[in-house]
């Protein structure tokens, strides 16, 4: 089925308050009445209940969780991110599809999600577990006109607009742990994983990886992330609408993003230190040049993490991973 008549016909049918007969949608559409019966069959299938009544035609009562752009860009009040989104059932990691998409031009904005991830990317090499159907696992495309040591600050940008994007859809309180995860009641429910195409002293691409554990259930998580994982449903009791959750999310970030390019980190830095978990407490610092005890002071205007050790001096910390020992 060919996605753009697909995502009118759901549109029309979702922005409808009665039936819309076959009829209509055909001049509509500009295809053959048979045209709009295919497809409608072809929706019940993906799990689209379509009532269809005889002289008045057809209205969508109950619709799958998916992540199909008709859905994400359902009221999406966006001009640029989310704009254009390529989603696949299943691909080895968005972030790989997203980089191609960069080096081709895409647009600004430009959105790759997927159902499944079979090789989801964390930091440093590490994997991302991104099981089918129920969660979020997505790249952003961004260009802004930065130095490429300013790009980290697009992380913290990425993970403000993730809590704002999560409190509104299901009114969980989620924090962030610098630099890349958010976590509910101590437990990851979102990885960052931001990656440039740079040269010296521009950046061309910045490609921001999201992957969110919206549905999914306890038992399937892998043994050896168990105990630190959680998902929303978890968290509050509820099953969410994926596309509801992205559309926010997309909404959340077009705001930042232009408050960025107006007036700088400043405004981020505020928002993100509001949902900060580790500000203020006494932190383990894992670098790739080894350990450091001390007590997280903040970030700077560039988003790096200011720690101050046991004899008072304070490093500045550009990449690591950050344990918070129970106090
Ligand atoms: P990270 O390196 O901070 O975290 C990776 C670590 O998190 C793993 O080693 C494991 O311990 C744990 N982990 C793995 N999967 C999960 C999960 N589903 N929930 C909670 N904890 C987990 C974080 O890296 C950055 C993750 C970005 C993922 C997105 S998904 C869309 C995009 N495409 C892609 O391949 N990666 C990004």
């Amino acid at each position: 089925m060919q996605s753009s008549t697909r995502e009118r016909l759901i549109s029309l049918l979702s922005e409808s308050d009665d039936h819309m007969s076959g009829q209509k949608l055909s001049e509509i559409i500009g295809c053959s009445r048979t045209a709009i019966w295919k497809h409608i069959e072809e929706l019940r299938k993906e799990g689209y209940v379509v009532e269809a009544v005889q002289k008045k035609g057809y209205r969508i009562i109950d619709r799958p969780n998916n992540l199909h752009p008709g859905e994400i860009k359902h009221h999406m009040e966006t001009e640029k991110i989310g704009q254009v989104i390529h989603y696949e059932p299943s691909v080895t990691s968005t972030q790989e599809i997203a980089h191609k998409f960069a080096l081709n031009d895409a647009e600004e904005g430009t959105i790759v999600i997927a159902d499944e991830q079979t090789l989801g990317k964390g930091r440093l090499g590490r994997s991302w577990h991104s099981p089918k159907g129920n969660g979020i696992w997505m790249s952003i495309i961004l260009r802004p006109n930065i130095p490429p040591q300013r790009a980290p600050q697009l992380t913290l940008l990425a993970a403000v607009s993730v809590v704002q994007g999560i409190k509104e859809v299901t009114d969980l309180d989620a924090q962030i742990k610098w630099p890349n995860d958010i976590l509910i009641e101590g437990k990851k429910v979102v990885g960052i994983l931001t990656e440039l195409q740079a040269e010296a002293d521009r950046v061309n691409s910045v490609i921001i990886g999201i992957g969110i554990n919206v549905n999914t259930p306890e038992e399937v998580f892998p043994e050896e992330i168990k105990k630190i994982a959680t998902s929303l449903k978890v968290q509050s009791g509820k099953e969410i609408e994926r596309a509801h959750l992205v559309r926010a999310i997309m909404e959340k970030m077009e705001k930042l993003y232009h408050l960025y390019l107006e007036h700088g980190f400043a405004p981020i830095k505020l928002l993100w230190e509001g949902s900060a978990a580790s500000l203020g407490r006494r932190v383990k610092v894992r670098t790739i040049t080894g350990e450091l005890y001390g007590k997280a002071k903040g970030i700077t205007e560039e988003g790096v993490l200011l720690v101050e050790d046991d004899e008072g001096e304070v490093h500045r910390v550009y990449s690591a991973d950050i344990e918070l020992p129970q106090n």
